[in-house]
């Protein structure tokens, strides 16, 4: 798992504040320890990329995520890569990495809409759902995910509809992919556009950023 910040790692004054939280305040290891049936579904190994609200998301920032995730989807130990994000650009960096992740192992990117200290916090079931669909056979080939309130989008295609409310993420015209079910994921769809290991784009390993605003690329 790999942490970025946003709502997910938030906090509020008190477990009614929903809005006026801050973002990017928890670290990896207590958002594992706050839910620890991960335990009982997959061997879980948590990595503090950085820790950002969303909306200060970079070309720095999507190089080293981007390089971090193929270098770990290179290895045998590793099936999938979850990466909590803020909602506010989940779409944008989970559709870059779809174009240059370099590996058919799922890649997950979920998020909450509530902070971590809230009243029915999101985070943890959607954390938990996440875990299970990177670790699924179900999810292998299928593109970077975004999943969250038990639904199951693609990263080509998912767009954020609401500032505040759980239900937010959507796929306008093409609809979800599936659904989280009873600790399944239930595939209804898949997208047949070039994406992750047979995307032609440049592999992320020969991009670098001269500065946070532009990002050059050496054609491999
Ligand atoms: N400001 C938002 C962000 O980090 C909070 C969120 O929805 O995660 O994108």
């Amino acid at each position: 798992m790999l942490a970025t910040g946003g709502t997910i790692a938030g906090s509020g004054a008190s477990s009614t504040t929903v809005v006026g939280y801050t973002a990017a305040t928890v670290g990896i290891e207590t958002l594992l320890n706050a839910v620890p049936e991960l335990k009982t579904v997959a061997n879980v190994k948590g990595e503090q990329v950085f820790q950002i609200a969303s909306e200060n998301m970079n070309n720095d920032y999507w190089l080293k995520l981007a390089k971090r995730v193929n270098t770990l989807l290179a290895q045998d130990d590793v099936d999938g890569i979850v990466i909590t994000h803020g909602t506010d650009t989940i779409e944008e960096t989970s559709y870059f990495l779809d174009l240059v992740v370099k590996s058919k192992k799922p890649v997950v990117v979920v998020g909450a809409m509530r902070p971590s200290t809230a009243i029915s916090a999101d985070g943890p079931i959607n954390l938990f759902n996440a875990v299970i669909l990177a670790g699924s056979d179900e999810a292998v080939g299928k593109g970077v995910l975004v999943a969250l309130n038990d639904q199951i989008n693609a990263a080509r295609d998912v767009t954020k509809n609401n500032t505040s409310t759980a239900d937010t993420f959507r796929t306008p015209e093409l609809g979800f992919l599936g659904y989280m079910q009873g600790n399944k994921p239930y595939f209804y769809r898949q997208s047949t556009r070039r994406h992750t290991a047979d995307s032609n784009s440049t592999s992320p390993a020969s991009m670098s950023c001269r500065k946070s605003t532009s990002c050059t690329a050496t054609p491999t």
